[in-house]
């Protein structure tokens, strides 16, 4: 009934009967490791401390029921998508649909029937990690492995509010590789397509900071995300890919120092004064993202203007 080639998952029974906890506990360790929490407001508390891949609520619980819970759930950002199996001793429609409205991905009556709650269990699990994949998937460039662009935009638009609301400064770097076209015709796509990979590697060693956040942009353009970051701290990570690049010395016969290089444009979003009331900006977040990458989109032509392999502001 388990999937055995699958990673042991945690699930989260909270219940207020100890002997239903105690049955399920053996049923469930086939899974992997198993919590417990006899009220929905211990069951929060440990929700908000560690990683769990499912939940199996008691709808009938003193304090706290399981609906009530479930609703919480569902308006906290991290804890909406924690997949619930509710259950209850009442087996009427009513009940069973107030479960699903409330956001309940299943629903199990009591008393427990072990095989049936394995397959529920199972079938849970592996729709939740098919879907964690899609959504790692969607966001990720396959080739390098960076994020790709549609996980830019957002975590673009996140940024700047984010920045607005702290009035901290925000930088992004627009990097393309120079001369790309002539590698690919020097060297072939094989092994342009690695040296993209190179060039995504030295990119990660640039930005090191854990919140900065590197993508692909698209075909050769790279766009590097550098929050709390200046115009002197994102002219120093541009410093930081050269030379990592320079360091690299992958050859490129066709560019002007015989290695492969990049070129870069520096944008950054300065904070909002702290007299300006954040309503007071009249663009969209839209706007304001692609006002600041059309920034850094004209300072990398700059650079290629002024001889390529250099950073511009
Ligand atoms: P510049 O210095 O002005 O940027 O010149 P460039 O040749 O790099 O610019 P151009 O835009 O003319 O060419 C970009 C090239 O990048 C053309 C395209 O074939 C190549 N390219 C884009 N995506 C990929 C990819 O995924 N793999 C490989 N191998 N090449 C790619
Ligand atoms: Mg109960
Ligand atoms: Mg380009
Ligand atoms: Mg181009
Ligand atoms: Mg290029």
């Amino acid at each position: 009934m388990n999937d055995t080639a699958a990673p042991p998952a945690t699930l989260l029974l909270v219940d207020d009967d100890p002997s239903i906890i105690q049955a399920a506990s053996r049923l469930l360790s086939d899974f992997g490791r198993c919590r417990f929490a006899r009220s929905a407001v211990d069951a929060l508390r440990l929700l908000r401390n560690e990683p769990v891949d499912l939940v199996l609520l008691d709808a009938e619980m003193p304090e706290m029921g399981g609906l009530e819970m479930l609703g919480l759930m569902q308006n906290s950002s991290e804890l909406a998508e924690i997949p619930v199996v509710l259950l209850t001793s009442h087996r009427d429609e009513a009940t069973e649909e107030a479960a699903f409205a409330a956001g309940a991905v299943d629903f199990l009556s009591k008393p427990i029937r072990p095989g049936v709650l394995k397959a529920r269990v199972n079938t849970q699990l592996r729709l939740s990690r098919a879907l964690a994949e899609v959504r790692r998937l969607s966001r990720t460039d396959t080739l390098t492995g960076l994020a790709n662009r549609r996980a830019m935009q957002e975590r673009l638009e996140r940024e700047v509010l984010r920045a607005d609301r702290l009035r901290t400064p925000t930088s992004v770097l627009m990097i393309d590789v120079d001369h790309f076209k002539a590698f690919n015709d020097l060297y072939g796509h094989v092994a342009g397509d690695l040296a993209l990979i190179k060039v995504a590697e030295c990119m990660r060693k640039a930005a090191s900071r854990a919140n900065d956040f590197c993508a692909r942009w698209g075909g050769e353009e790279f766009v590097v995300l550098l929050p709390d970051t200046d115009s002197d701290g994102a002219m120093a990570v541009a410093s930081h890919m050269h030379r990592a690049l320079a360091e690299l010395a992958h050859p490129h016969e066709a560019s002007q120092q015989g290695c492969l290089s990049t070129s870069i444009g520096v944008a950054t979003l300065v904070a909002l004064s702290s007299q300006q009331p954040i309503e007071s900006v009249a663009h969209s977040l839209q706007d304001r993202v692609e006002h600041l990458l059309g920034r850094a989109d004209a300072a990398l032509y700059r650079a290629k203007s002024a001889g390529r392999s250099r950073s511009e502001l």
